[in-house]
């Protein structure tokens, strides 16, 4: 566009007439170029079989006021940082059901490697059994495995374990993504679309999880409490297909997966990081800088994927304002806002926390109802990191209102800081009552209504 707008530049000069050929001119070249782009084919179609959530038992539900009662009497917080962990509580959107990790129902917090394996082990094989028995896919259809956990790093990896439990095929590609926040479940899809293109009539098995059994923060530090407060225990578990055979039994269609980094800024790289505080207990520090970082991060892109998935109209809309305003700038025309409501039918953003879908919310221009399926999972689950797009997915789902053709667009964003968007479109409507939907028994009773807490959450 900024070459458009300097040879724009140079032709004001000219006379009216001219002018407006000329505008009329790139309107039709830049809706040919687009319409190019949206309707050029991909090779190879990427079909979501079906995906499943865990859901842990409900002796598992940490209600807020155990969380602070257990704070109070442990006797090793202080007064200030207990009135920090109530106001994160308070401020941070979960509820009173979402379900911690069986370590924290202990008299004292003594993590082993034993009690972190079979959390992880009852989270994956519970998921992964029920995606098996809902698809009806035999293990040994399975060629790709790609899982994604960003703390809990055992060896051998978590796709060993998988592979070593279902006793899938030797030559199965597997890979273990680490490390990589809570953006890397939806960079786990983009990464099977990358590997689908090259290998033909193949399933692909994806789990996405995290655990914090090993990894809750014991020190003093308020920065390293926040994730503490709102990590909650969560997995799903994708399966993904790109045989012509899974065209009718798939649920949905991959249209788009993009990603974004902005690690190379210093401010992005540091607002969320693992590391030792000043007495050398380890902990996820999150800065002040995180709402603006993921935003910066997060903006361009969808910028960028709008564009690709607006409807013809808004975006010949788009162009056609932003030439007349470049040539008539004394007429003062408002910048067109790109409507993302009319591009997608279900927006799903990964929940972080209630601040993040408070920024994205504003800076986009999303409804509430818009919102409803993120902040509905982010109080019934917490902060499941990159499992929570799955969880908001089954919501709407849940509530009957996917319908055949509908286009889904689900955004995770995390550490680094990283942002992947996947656009699905819906090959059927899904009907409701899957027992396996985790939202299912309960559906009823959402949406709930939020405190509005006017005052932002506390940041340090
Ligand atoms: C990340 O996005 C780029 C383009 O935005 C794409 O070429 C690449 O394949 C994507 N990678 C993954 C793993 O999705
Ligand atoms: C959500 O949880 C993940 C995984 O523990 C963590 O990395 C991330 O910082 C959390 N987000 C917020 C806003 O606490
Ligand atoms: C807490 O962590 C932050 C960021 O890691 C650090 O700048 C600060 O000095 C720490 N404070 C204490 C008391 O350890
Ligand atoms: C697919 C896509 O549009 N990716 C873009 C995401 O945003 C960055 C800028 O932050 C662009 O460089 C990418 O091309």
């Amino acid at each position: 566009m900024l070459t458009i707008d300097l040879y724009l530049q140079n032709f004001l000069t000219h006379s009216k007439i001219e002018i407006m050929l000329l505008a009329l001119l790139i309107c039709v070249l830049a809706f040919l170029s687009l319409k190019f782009v949206i309707t050029r084919k991909d090779s190879c179609n990427v079909y979501l079989i079906d995906f499943t959530c865990y859901k842990p038992p409900s002796s598992q539900k940490y209600p807020k006021d155990r969380f602070m009662k257990n704070a109070r009497e442990s006797g090793y917080f202080s007064e200030s940082l207990v009135d920090f962990m109530e106001r994160i509580l308070d401020r941070g959107g979960l509820g009173d059901e979402t379900y911690l990790a069986e370590i924290f129902f202990g008299k004292s917090y003594n993590p082993s490697m034993e009690a972190a394996r079979r959390e992880v082990e009852t989270i994956v094989f519970s998921a992964i059994d029920m995606l098996l028995a809902k698809t009806g896919i035999k293990c040994e259809d399975v060629g790709i495995l790609i899982v994604n956990c960003c703390i809990y790093n055992p060896e051998p990896s978590l796709t060993s374990m998988i592979v070593n439990r279902y006793k899938l095929r030797e030559n199965i590609i597997t890979y273990n993504l680490v490390g990589m926040g809570c953006s890397a479940g939806l960079l786990a899809i983009g990464l099977a679309k990358n590997l689908l293109k090259v290998n033909q009539n193949t399933c692909t098995l994806i789990v996405s999880t995290d655990s914090m059994t090993e990894n809750f923060y014991y020190g003093k530090n308020h920065s390293m409490f926040i994730v503490n407060c709102l990590f909650r225990m969560g997995g799903a578990a994708i399966l993904l297909s790109n045989r012509q055979s899974d065209h009718h039994n798939s649920k949905y269609q991959l249209l788009h997966a993009v990603n974004t980094s902005t690690s190379n800024s210093d401010r992005s790289y540091n607002c969320i990081q693992r590391e030792e505080d000043g007495s050398g207990k380890i902990g996820i520090s999150v800065t002040k800088h995180l709402v603006a970082s993921a935003i910066a991060t997060i903006k361009p892109n969808i910028t960028a994927l709008g564009s690709i998935i607006l409807p013809k109209k808004e975006k010949l809309l788009y162009i056609l304002i932003y030439v007349v305003r470049k040539l008539l700038p004394s007429l003062n025309i408002q910048p067109f806002m790109l409507n993302y409501g009319k591009a997608v039918d279900h927006f799903l953003p990964h929940v972080g926390g209630k601040m993040i879908l408070d920024g994205l919310q504003k800076s986009l221009g999303f409804s509430d109802t818009e919102m409803e399926a993120s902040r509905m999972t982010l109080y019934r689950y917490g902060n499941t990191s990159s499992s929570s797009v799955w969880y908001e997915l089954a919501y709407v789902e849940a509530k009957s209102r996917m319908k055949k053709g509908n286009q889904v667009w689900q955004i995770a964003f995390g550490s680094g800081f990283k942002c992947s968007s996947v656009i699905w479109r819906a090959m059927k409507t899904v009907d409701d009552g899957d027992v396996n939907n985790p939202w299912t028994d309960e559906i009823s009773r959402f949406p709930v209504m939020l405190d509005n807490h006017d005052e932002p959450m506390p940041m340090y």
